[in-house]
């Protein structure tokens, strides 16, 4: 708990709300390489369609692609589990997002499009740059290869690529909640 209310009162841009990385490493808790950091978030244009949304019970976050694009981005190259492929994936880390919704170290639950849905542990996302990934080898993530947004987990530690963490790789992924 004094984990969380450090990491909610050190992480933010008090003018976009968006999340930023600490300044310094918060004890015990690895700072990321960020790839780029928090960018002034763009308002939704009309017609602009949500592509996920944070939802902690009580306030339900749309965010439109561009949006998304503006939280501070992770990159990391790593191999699909299911697809047995090999991408540069970019995107927010969950950490980030569990931040934007008030819930960072609790364990998250990603829902799918499809109906799936998986948990991750908070142990492992707070300590590792597992992400919601919007682009692959800078390109846009197509249906055949589990986008628009797919979660991808870094290429370390190897437990990420084998038994129970495949559910993990959630794609087609659309919400993230705080785990029931
Ligand atoms: N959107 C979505 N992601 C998903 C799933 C799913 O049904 N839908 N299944 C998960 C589970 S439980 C596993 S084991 C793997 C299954 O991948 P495979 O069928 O290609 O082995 O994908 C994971 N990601
Ligand atoms: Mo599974």
């Amino acid at each position: 708990m004094l984990l969380c209310a450090l990491l909610v009162a050190g992480a933010g841009d008090a003018a976009t709300g968006a999340p930023t990385a600490p300044e310094r490493p918060l004890p015990g808790i690895p700072v990321f390489e960020y790839a780029h950091p928090a960018r002034t978030m763009p308002p939704v244009l009309p017609g602009e369609a949500t592509v996920f949304s944070i939802d902690n019970g009580r306030v339900h976050r749309t965010l439109t692609l561009r949006q998304l694009k503006s939280l501070p981005a992770v990159r990391y190259r790593t191999t699909h589990m299911q697809l047995r492929q090999d991408y540069t994936y970019e995107g927010v880390a969950l950490r980030d997002l569990a931040l934007l919704g008030g819930f960072a170290g609790q364990d998250v639950r990603l829902a799918a499009a499809n109906g799936f849905a998986a948990t991750i542990a908070a142990s492992d996302y707070m300590n590792y740059p597992i992400m919601l990934a919007y682009s692959a080898d800078g390109r846009p993530i197509p249906t055949l290869k589990k986008g628009p947004l797919t979660v991808v987990l870094p290429a370390q530690p190897e437990r990420f690529h084998r038994g129970t963490y495949s559910a993990a790789w959630v794609w087609f992924a659309e919400r993230i909640t705080p785990a029931p």
